[in-house]
């Protein structure tokens, strides 16, 4: 299966994020992806750098302003003061209820602020460059399988599942899975399935998608009551207006079983292959693996063939996107064996 790769990956490195009121080392590092590329090189895979401008894409699934806001953040940031170029911006007012979020305030703090569901996503100099070749492989990935790929592996982060529309959050930026399903859909595939099988839900997927019955998404998650983002995930979100129906959570305890979660599996399975869709998307997390760092699932190197094995009898072309999974050294392998078992199928 091919892969699309692009180094520029690494411009977006954050120093730290903030975890219960202290700086801590960023879960989400350059190495995870690192590891991925050398896995994928150990076994022979090809990897080939993002072709398609994703810009046309991501302005069906992110709003202008958003686009705008993110594309200038940083030079917005520096330019209040030279000495801002040290310091990572967090938001620390946010528009929740009764507050107004159709004004851009000309302040900057209260500028990402509307743009963010949370403070778990560091921005830096070159978080719109890494997060921009992300989008791009996503839309290069639907330029190969129109092509006549049967499959392809985005090798990116940062991740996107969390981005909504005109939001950043949970370490995303730019959708890339969005991007991947509206490339398709743009590209004449009528009906796109998204699989979304990271540890926590994939809101901004679910959020951009939500009233549309030409794109179904179904996702397995940590149950959102005790499990980030904690808003958004739960089993009786279905869809509205034209998508009702088109929407399916199946949240799971945090703390269960592999054999609940292969369970829950074959329901999302039943639902995407009722879709007859023409392709699917894959939002790829990896921290359902048992070492994750901060998640509390229990899958093992081995799942994650079987995972791969499973989705490839769906019989459908595919596109998968690196997502979440913070366990970095093991991420290589965990990625590779959904691959490798996809293929073998
Ligand atoms: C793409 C993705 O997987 N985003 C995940 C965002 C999770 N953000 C919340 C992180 C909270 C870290 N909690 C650490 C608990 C350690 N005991
Ligand atoms: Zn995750």
């Amino acid at each position: 299966m091919i892969t699309v790769f692009s180094a520029r990956h690494h411009a977006h490195a954050p120093a730290f994020e903030i975890f219960r009121g202290d700086r801590v080392p960023c879960f989400e590092t350059p190495a995870r992806a690192d590891f991925v590329q050398a896995r994928l090189q150990e076994r022979g895979h090809a990897l080939c750098e993002p072709h398609v401008d994703s810009a046309p894409v991501l302005a069906q699934v992110h709003t202008a302003r958003y686009l705008a806001f993110l594309a200038h953040a940083w030079d917005d940031w520096v330019a209040i003061d030279p000495a801002n170029a040290a310091l990572q911006p967090f938001p620390s007012v946010w528009p929740v209820r009764t507050l107004r979020s159709d004004r851009e305030p000309a302040n900057f703090t209260a500028r990402l602020g509307l743009y963010s569901m949370d403070n778990g996503s560091a921005l830096v100099a070159g978080t719109w460059a890494a997060a921009k070749a992300g989008a791009d492989a996503a839309a290069s990935a639907a330029a190969l399988l129109r092509a006549g790929e049967r499959a392809v592996f985005c090798c990116t982060r940062p991740p996107g599942h969390h981005a909504g529309a005109d939001f950043m959050g949970g370490y995303c930026f730019l959708n890339n899975a969005a991007v991947a399903a509206q490339a398709l859909r743009s590209a004449g595939a009528a009906r796109v399935a998204v699989l979304d099988v990271d540890y926590h839900h994939g809101n901004g997927t679910q959020s951009i998608f939500y009233d549309r019955a030409d794109v179904l998404f179904v996702s397995l998650h940590g149950d959102p009551r005790t499990e980030y983002p904690f808003y958004l995930g739960y089993a009786d979100e279905v869809g509205a207006g034209q998508g009702q129906g088109f929407n399916l959570n199946l949240p799971l305890p945090a703390g269960c079983t592999v054999a609940d979660w292969f369970e829950a599996l074959e329901r999302a399975c039943a639902r995407m292959a009722r879709h007859d869709a023409d392709a699917m998307v894959v939002s790829l997390g990896l921290d359902t693996f048992a070492l994750d760092p901060i998640s509390k699932f229990a899958l093992r190197a081995d799942d994650f063939s079987r995972l791969g094995q499973r989705l490839a009898q769906l019989g459908l072309p595919t596109v998968f996107v690196l997502e979440g999974g913070y366990a970095a050294a093991e991420l290589g392998v965990n990625a590779v064996n959904v691959i490798e078992g996809f293929e073998r199928a």
